[in-house]
């Protein structure tokens, strides 16, 4: 991957991108400024904020593969799956409650999480390999928060925003992967007691544990490794929705169970 970026604007998109994420305060898209920024330089400044959240202190606990699904990909108007990095300090339990006043403009999604047994690295990681690697899957719900005006951007903007992410929240009932046919499981998405989506996993690259193969490729472009014990987001199933305080939201999912979280 071939960088436009200089070090210098690097560091300086990563300044803009770190400060609208401490402040939830929406910024321009950066090709704005850069209309030259390609993917290469997204993942440029990403790593760069991955430095800075270790050494603020936070733990890197594993990955999220992101625009998986038809239903996010025309949602966001980004027809590329993308990968983004998950800190100890995003996570969350189940029902846990997120303050609205630290995000943007949330947003949620239903998402399938693995968690390794083993590594995975190299550009040829397959499905199978995934699944050999899995020690067990739990169902999640993602808060997603684009620090983009509007929640707009193309995909060399939203990589460098680290994907969206914001809080991520795991259901308590961990799965093995033999157990399931995890191509085909159903999930009812709910907001204050309504349907706000349904599918099933395979609407995410025909296979979860395959989003989570093309994530392990595109670290390779990293020279990053997906290390044994990493927990990975595969990406939501149905399209964002947007909450606000006061929002209760259930992801109800066919064998592996529920996962709520609570917007104040
Ligand atoms: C980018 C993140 C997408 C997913 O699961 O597809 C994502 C965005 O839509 O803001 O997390
Ligand atoms: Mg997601």
């Amino acid at each position: 991957m071939t960088l436009t970026l200089s070090r210098s604007d690097i560091e300086r998109l990563a300044d803009r991108v770190e400060a609208a994420q401490d402040n939830a305060r929406a910024i321009p898209k950066l090709t704005d400024d850069f209309p030259r920024m390609g993917l290469a330089d997204g993942y440029a400044v990403q790593s760069e904020l991955r430095r800075r959240r270790i050494r603020q202190g936070h733990r890197l606990v594993g990955w999220k593969a992101g625009l998986t699904s038809k239903a996010k990909m025309l949602q966001m108007g980004v027809d590329v799956p993308s990968i983004g990095f998950l800190m100890s300090n995003m996570a969350r339990t189940d029902n846990a409650q997120v303050r609205t006043d630290d995000l943007v403009h949330p947003r949620v999604e239903c998402e399938v999480a693995f968690v390794t047994k083993k590594d995975l690295h190299g550009p040829d990681c397959t499905r199978d390999e995934v699944l050999a690697a899995t020690d067990f899957v739990l169902p999640a719900i993602e808060v997603i928060d684009s620090r983009f005006a509007g929640f707009k951007f193309d995909l060399p903007s939203v990589v460098a925003d680290n994907g969206s992410s914001a809080r991520f929240v795991t259901g308590a009932r961990a799965r093995d992967v033999a157990d399931l046919d995890l191509r085909t499981l159903g999930v009812v998405f709910e907001k204050n007691g309504v349907s706000i989506g349904m599918g099933a996993t395979a609407a995410v690259l025909g296979h979860p544990a395959e989003a989570v193969a093309m994530l392990v490729r595109v670290l390779a472009e990293l020279d990053e490794p997906l290390p044994a014990g990493s927990f990975v987001m595969s990406g939501g199933i149905t399209e964002a929705v947007a909450v606000t305080a006061g929002d209760h939201v259930v992801a109800r999912y066919q064998d592996l169970g529920s996962v709520s979280v609570r917007f104040i």
